[in-house]
C-alpha cells in the first residue's frame, strides 16, 4: 500500500552503519516491516544520507534504506559519505589516480565500508550503483532535505548546467571532484556544510581527532558574526577560535518564508532543538559510542518547527 499524497514525512538522522539503532528507531516511529520493508499508514521516512562508514552493519542498513525506497515509502538523499564512496573507486581522468586519492586518512574514514565490501566483494558495484541514485538535494515542495546546506544559489547553477533535479551524474561528480571547478564548492556545500579558513596559523582538533585548518560555520545563522560564534564543532575546540569578526562571507541565506529544511552531518549533541524556525538537524553523532543516538523529526505540515517533534533512540551498537 503505497502512500501517494503524504503530507507526514519523518526526517531520519545519519545512520553510519548502525543498523540495530535504525530498527529501534522505526518501531519507535510505528513503522512496521511488512511485504518486504518497513511501512507506515500514513507517513514516508526522508533520510538525509550518510548511511555509511564507522558502525558495524554497513550493508544491512542499506538494504533496510533502500527496500523502503523502492517501495515507495521513502526518500533518501546523498551524504559526503555516499558520495565519497562513489569517488574513492572512480578513476581521475585528469590527474590519475582516483577522485577521492587512497591517503591513509580517507582509507581509514572508510574502513567499515572497505571490511564489509571484502567480505561480500558482489554486492559493491550494485551498491555504488544505489549511491549514484541519491539526490544531492530534495525538494518536495511544502518542505526540503540536504545533508549539510541548502545553497541555493549552487542548486540554481547544477540545475541549469546538468538539467538535474538534484541527481549526480558522472560528468558532475568529475567536475565536482577537481576543485577548480564551481561544481566543487557547490557539493561541497551541500554535502560537507559551507567552510571558512581559520587565520594563518590556527587550528584546532575534529571529534576524530583530525587537525583542522578550516571550520564549519553556523551557515543559517545571520547573528554569528565571529569566528567563535559561528563555529560549529566539539566545544573543547573553542579555545582555539577567535573570538574575531569573520572575514569575508560565511552566510548562505535561508529566508524565514522558504519550506522548512532538513540537515543532517552536524553531530550535535543534547537535548535536539531545532536550529532556527525553519531549519532543524536530525544527526546526533549515531557515530559517538558514549552519548550517541538516532534521531528523527516527525513533520505534519508545519511551518514553525517544534523541538517536541523530535523522536530519539539511543545508540545500541557496543
Ligand atoms: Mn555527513
Amino acid at each position: 500500500m503505497t502512500n501517494k499524497n503524504p503530507t507526514s514525512y519523518d526526517f531520519i538522522g545519519d545512520i553510519h552503519g548502525c543498523h540495530d539503532t535504525l530498527v529501534s528507531l522505526l518501531q519507535a516511529l510505528d513503522y512496521q516491516y511488512s511485504d518486504g520493508c518497513y511501512r507506515h499508514e500514513r507517513r514516508q521516512a526522508v533520510f538525509v544520507g550518510d548511511f555509511v562508514d564507522r558502525g558495524p552493519h554497513q550493508i544491512e542498513v542499506i538494504d533496510t534504506v533502500r527496500a523502503m525506497v523502492d517501495a515507495g515509502q521513502a526518500h533518501a538523499v546523498m551524504g559526503n559519505h555516499e558520495f565519497n564512496a562513489i569517488a574513492y573507486v572512480t578513476e581521475d581522468k585528469k590527474y590519475g589516480g582516483y577522485l577521492r586519492a587512497h591517503t591513509e586518512r580517507n582509507e581509514r574514514n572508510h574502513w567499515a565500508f572497505l571490511e564489509a565490501m571484502q567480505a561480500s566483494p558482489e554486492r559493491y558495484d550494485e551498491l555504488l550503483e544505489w549511491f549514484m541514485t541519491l539526490p544531492l538535494w530534495l525538494d518536495l515542495g511544502d518542505v526540503r532535505a540536504v545533508h549539510a546546506c541548502w545553497d541555493r544559489d549552487g542548486i540554481a547553477f547544477l540545475k541549469e548546467k546538468y538539467a538535474t533535479d538534484g541527481l549526480m551524474t558522472e560528468a558532475l561528480l568529475h567536475a565536482a571532484s577537481d576543485p577548480e571547478n564551481p561544481e566543487f564548492e557547490i557539493v561541497e556545500n551541500l554535502l560537507k556544510g559551507k567552510t571558512i579558513k581559520l587565520a594563518d596559523g590556527l587550528s584546532y582538533q575534529d571529534s576524530v581527532g583530525v587537525t583542522r585548518h578550516y571550520m564549519r560555520v553556523r551557515w543559517w545563522d545571520a547573528d554569528a558574526t565571529t569566528y567563535k560564534a559561528a563555529f560549529i564543532g566539539p566545544p573543547a575546540a573553542l579555545s582555539h577560535i577567535e573570538d574575531d569578526p569573520i572575514d569575508g562571507d560565511h552566510l548562505i541565506e535561508y529566508g524565514h518564508n522558504e519550506p522548512p529544511l532538513f540537515i543532517g552531518h552536524y553531530w550535535m549533541q543534547g537535548k535536539p532543538t531545532p536550529l532556527s524556525p525553519n531549519i532543524a538537524c536530525v544527526d546526533y553523532s549515531i557515530a559517538r559510542r558514549e552519548i550517541g543516538k538516532l534521531c528523527a523529526y516527525r513533520w505534519d505540515g508545519e511551518t514553525e518547527l517544534d523541538a517536541q517533534k523530535f523522536v530519539c533512540v539511543p545508540r545500541l551498537e557496543p
